[in-house]
């Protein structure tokens, strides 16, 4: 997979080379270029943003710089078509599911705005745009970020640790996709590791006798029992399984 990210801060991604998606990026697994939107500027001050038509606080990222930027990428693809995400706390919320489906998108183009979000002409303008594949504007919750850096980290990581390859990519993300941990109506339960005693603390005893069964068992009533207590709003979407 290919992931472009247009931003005013470059620097907001070094993390990206670090840890998992560092070694993904090694491996050829995902390649990643970060692009300066102020290099796309043609004043001595480089400014990519302005009033707001209309009124208001706070400024709106020009749509010239940003033309330039997404149109130079588009022609660095050699004829493919890239998916522009253009995170924003308007946008549809990104979760598990969308995480999922666009591991099979070859491309994505990453459209950082800052300050009050970039002229919605852009997103316009690429979505009727037969050199894209399409727009995507999305938030990744219900809170509001100082831009959409932040955010393109997160949703950068979570599509990229379901690529083939990536993670240890076996049990762990193979097990996201059903029962506990898949963020599909569940929430994982309590896990341990040694010291079997730890300041009083016991490992639960079901966890050390070696029956695989009862451990799926107790997993299965502790992701019921934690989901129920913290998170009633996904307990509402299985109400087979009674965990309000
Ligand atoms: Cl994608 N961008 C910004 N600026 N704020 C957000 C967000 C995105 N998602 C939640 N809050």
């Amino acid at each position: 997979m290919r992931i472009d990210v247009v931003t005013i801060f470059p620097d907001y991604f070094t993390p990206l080379t670090l840890s998992l998606l560092g070694k993904a990026m090694a491996a050829g697994l995902i390649e990643v270029r970060i692009h300066d939107l102020r290099t796309f500027t043609h004043d001595r001050h480089n400014i990519v943003d302005d009033t707001p038509y209309g009124g208001g606080p706070g400024m709106v990222m020009s749509p010239v710089p940003w033309g330039e930027a997404l149109d130079e990428i588009a022609a660095s693809g050699q004829g493919r078509q890239p998916v522009l995400v253009v995170p924003t706390p308007s946008g549809a919320v990104f979760n598990q599911q969308a995480a999922q489906a666009w591991t099979t998108d070859p491309w994505l183009v990453f459209a950082c705005g800052r300050y009050e979000g970039i002229d919605a002409r852009v997103a316009a303008h690429y979505s009727k745009s037969s050199d894209w594949a399409g727009v995507r504007e999305v938030s990744i919750g219900d809170y509001v970020l100082a831009g959409g850096e932040a955010a393109t980290l997160v949703m950068v990581e979570a599509v990229a640790r379901l690529l083939p390859g990536v993670v240890g990519n076996e049990a762990s993300v193979i097990d996201d996709s059903f029962a506990a941990g898949s963020m599909e109506h569940l929430v994982e339960g309590p896990v341990f590791t040694k010291p079997q005693e730890w300041r009083g603390l016991e490992v639960p005893e079901v966890l050390l006798r070696g029956h695989h069964g009862q451990i799926a068992t107790w997993r299965a009533e502790q992701a019921r029992l934690r989901t129920a207590r913290i998170r009633p709003d996904l307990a509402a979407l299985s109400p087979e399984l009674d965990l309000g």
